[in-house]
């Protein structure tokens, strides 16, 4: 059999995110938990996938639901116990799934004993964990709004926070720092987890000198040191990071011993510096933008990551507003349209069957810190209903309703029998797992023919990618890997003829059934796709 090279194993991966506060309550208190994780592991692999990427299930006091770390060896109350993580992980093992963890870096929640110390005196032994000034060092504002440097009374400075007061930032430049995160790596590691997601992992080194926020002077230094040592440097390591061209090859390049891969948001995020402005999401900018991707990461031989959703975006499906009649089509095309493509896959929970964003008309509907700030920083400037369209239209709250598992909404949609820790999907009754699957259009359905067309093709998986698109309005391209030639034809919303760039492949996956009896039809419907192999 051939040993598969470390970067071929990781080609396998097919990543599924879970947000556990959002996946499945098993004990009935309104909240997701990690043996409701358990009980619905059969889901996953009936979908198809084969790793998991669990978003944080630490000890933390929820200000960013669970980014704000106060303990990185054991599990928040809400989720359930360590022992529940240990079986967790034993029936990932025993269905062959692999398991990454949210690694955040970049800072602790104010609640973590190291900050209860650092905040108490200058000369706390503590107190070089974090970053201090007499004054603000400069005009850096908190993504999620206002100053990024909150004061603190008992030494009289200032603590810098890139996201909220109670998330502050760790000093990277103190080795202390740099060696207890080494430690807590290595205590997941020896657990047996499979690798990690990196949040905001290069915001770890910064420049104040050059007034730089991330992407500091250290910050492959810091990489290399944690992730390069023996035992972790095979482990698939993806980075949360704002990264251009050149600091890509720099973080993912094979000989850096850095990282596997990075996520990269240049395809999704066409908004304006105001997230919240509604904007008209563009598929032909979203198909330019893979392609440039594709062929850089060709070029330098390195790992991409194909996804749509997470847990911080708005869902693309409802970014593109198909009419209600073509839901299933855009679904599903888009989902071809990216997961056919080179790279490693991240299904975002939900999204597997068609899952979009909700709509409130009470800011009381909302949870995410972010959101409430923007609502709070506009209360005063804009009209309330513009206000509520903004604040739907963006909310970080899309993507973390808790999941709509059955139609009925007496048992919350199946998520829960408490009262769920935030109001289900205005769309649930309409959008929901076991209607979709039951439907005779089904998205869940596609997913599944999807991955596992995925999974038996060379050419999906390591084939070399060519973009054969003649006109807008679509993207057509090929999979290339020995003697298998994979062609996707993707149609965007007008129907229109396409000319094939290949002709007599084998249809292998299609979303409309008159394909199937017409496989070679020039004529595309709206968002149609049609994938052929030879
Ligand atoms: O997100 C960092 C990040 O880029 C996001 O804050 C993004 O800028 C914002 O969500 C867009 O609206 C990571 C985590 O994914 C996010 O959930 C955390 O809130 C954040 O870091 C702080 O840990
Ligand atoms: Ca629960």
């Amino acid at each position: 059999m051939k040993l598969l090279s470390q970067r071929e194993r990781f080609l396998d991966y097919i990543f599924y995110q879970i947000y556990p506060r959002s996946f499945y309550d098993s004990n009935g208190d309104g909240i997701g938990d990690l043996q409701g994780i358990i009980q619905k592991l059969d889901h996953l692999q009936d979908l198809g996938v084969n790793a998991v990427w669990l978003s944080p299930c630490y000890k933390s006091p929820n200000f960013d639901n669970g980014y704000d770390i106060s303990n990185y060896r054991d599990i928040m109350d809400d989720f359930g116990t360590f022992a529940d993580w240990l079986v967790l992980k034993k029936e990932l093992n025993r269905r062959g799934m692999k398991l990454i963890m949210d690694f955040v870096a970049n800072h602790t929640s104010t609640e973590h004993f190291w900050f209860q110390e650092a905040r108490k005196s200058r000369d706390n032994p503590y107190h070089d964990y974090y970053i201090w000034a007499e004054k603000p060092l400069n005009s850096w504002q908190s993504t999620f709004g206002g100053s990024a440097w909150e004061y603190n009374e008992p030494t009289n400075e200032y603590y810098l926070h890139s996201f909220a007061i109670e998330q502050a930032d760790l000093n990277w430049e103190n080795p202390k720092v740099r060696k207890e995160m080494q430690e807590i790596i290595d205590f997941w590691v020896k657990l047996g987890v499979d690798g990690f997601r990196c949040d905001v992992l290069d915001h770890i080194s910064k420049d104040f000198d050059n007034n730089k926020r991330y992407d500091g002077p250290h910050l492959h230094e810091y990489i290399r040191e944690l992730f390069g040592r023996d035992g972790v440097n095979r482990l698939f390591i993806v980075g949360e990071c704002q990264a251009g061209e050149e600091s890509i090859c720099a973080l993912c390049g094979q000989e850096r011993k850095e990282l596997t891969t990075i996520f990269q948001f240049d395809h999704v995020r066409q908004h304006s510096d105001d997230k919240f402005l509604p904007f008209a999401f563009d598929l032909n900018l979203l198909r330019d933008t893979l392609v440039k991707w594709q062929y850089f990461t060709a070029k330098n031989d390195l790992l991409y990551t194909l996804f749509t959703d997470n847990h911080d975006q708005p869902f693309l499906l409802s970014l593109i507003q198909p009419p209600e009649n073509l839901r299933y089509e855009c679904a599903t095309m888009l989902a071809g349209l990216v997961y056919l493509l080179k790279g490693i896959p991240f299904i975002y929970q939900g999204q597997e069957f068609g899952s979009e964003n909700s709509y409130f008309d009470d800011i009381e509907d909302f949870n995410d810190i972010e959101t409430l700030n923007y609502y709070r920083a506009n209360q005063d400037k804009l009209a309330q209903k513009s206000l509520m369209e903004r604040v739907n239209f963006g909310s970080r709250d899309n993507p973390r309703r808790p999941m709509a598992w059955t139609a009925h909404k007496a048992d919350n949609f199946g998520f829960s029998t408490g009262k769920p820790w935030l109001a289900m999907p205005t769309n649930a009754e309409k959008i929901n797992l076991i209607r979709d699957k039951n439907a005779e259009k089904s998205v869940f359905r596609f997913y599944q023919k999807l991955l596992s067309f995925r999974k038996e093709s060379d050419a999906i998986r390591n084939g070399e990618f060519c973009d054969l698109t003649g006109n807008d309005g679509a993207f057509i391209y090929t999979r290339k890997q020995m003697g298998e030639t994979v062609l996707v034809v993707c149609n965007f919303e007008k129907a229109q003829t396409l000319s094939l760039p290949i002709q007599g492949g084998k249809l292998v996956l299609c979303n409309y059934a008159t394909r199937e009896k017409d496989a070679y039809n020039p004529t595309f419907a709206p968002f149609e796709i049609a994938v052929y192999r030879k």
